[in-house]
């Protein structure tokens, strides 16, 4: 295990710009953050857009334009956002894989999410599978519960591998219904994934973010951070752009001797094709 995969997740479709005016939600802080995050050692960044009002939206156009963006102005590897918001219906969400982003999020299962339901019904997980496994877009496995674990093994016994013969997933900790953010919890799913899953990452919600990424380092993983699930650096002090997630990412995982991957080493990761 030479490097470390920093996935930033900047924006979310939780938080508003009205309460988190540093939240990047147009196109122009969207890719400046980019920029920030992969200078500081970010390899991928996942993606929710906001509309011209700043709320969360899965408009295809504006995706493909997303896209093309950071695709122009970084090397970063995008991923796009399948989840969405809770209340995203599922033809949008499946949609999303028509900006033919090079990733995407695909989450293993319904969760309760805080006072919401974030659905996941299997017909449409094995839909959005067969569909990214025919366009060539290699999917993040979004493991919000041990459940979803369970899943995976499922849908990867019963329709193989997915584009590229990677199995990357990320374990997200810490939502108010999900698995809890600490370290017996992380340590009770990496052991419960299945043989085929090449890397995985972590990410903790909130306070939870800082025991479960030294964790995810200390069992090999990989890393996930960013204002879509975390806003402060600690109690009292807020997050005032996204680099300085990543810049504390990459300090751990260069501490543990696993230095941030550059998105060129990402792409052989994921077994991704290489770009320039
Ligand atoms: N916004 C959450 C409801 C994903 O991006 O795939 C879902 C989510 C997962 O963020
Ligand atoms: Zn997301």
């Amino acid at each position: 295990m030479a490097g470390t995969l920093i996935t930033v997740a900047p924006t979310g479709a939780e938080t508003s710009k009205e309460d988190c005016p540093a939240l990047p939600v147009t196109l122009e802080e969207l890719v400046e953050t980019a920029q920030r995050c992969e200078a500081a050692g970010a390899g991928m960044i996942h993606v929710h857009i906001r509309d011209d009002d700043h709320r969360p939206t899965l408009d295809l156009g504006r995706l493909r334009e997303t896209v093309a963006a950071l695709r122009e102005e970084t090397d970063l590897v995008v991923q796009l956002s399948t989840g969405g918001a809770v209340t995203d219906g599922f033809e949008e969400r499946l949609r999303v894989l028509d900006a033919r982003p090079e990733s995407c999020s695909l989450t293993m299962g319904t969760v309760n999410f805080g006072d919401e339901i974030f659905s996941n019904p299997w017909p449409f997980i094995v839909e959005l599978y067969q569909r990214s496994q025919e366009l060539g877009v290699v999917p993040e496995f979004e493991l919000f519960d041990l459940g979803h674990v369970a899943a995976l093994h499922r849908l990867l016994d019963r329709y193989g591998l997915p584009a590229g013969g990677q199995v990357h997933c990320d374990l997200v900790m810490g939502v108010p219904g999900g698995m809890p953010g600490d370290a017996a919890t992380l340590v009770a799913a990496v052991q419960a994934l299945p043989g085929a899953v090449t890397s995985w990452s972590a990410t903790g919600i909130g306070r939870t973010a800082l025991p479960v990424a030294l964790a995810a380092l200390s069992c090999g993983g990989h890393l996930r951070v960013g204002m879509e699930d975390t806003l402060k650096l600690a109690k009292g002090t807020p997050v005032t752009h996204n680099a300085q997630l990543v810049e504390r990412a990459a300090a751990l995982a260069t501490l543990a001797q696993r230095p941030p991957m550059r998105p060129a080493e990402v792409r052989a990761l994921l077994n991704l094709p290489p770009r320039r």
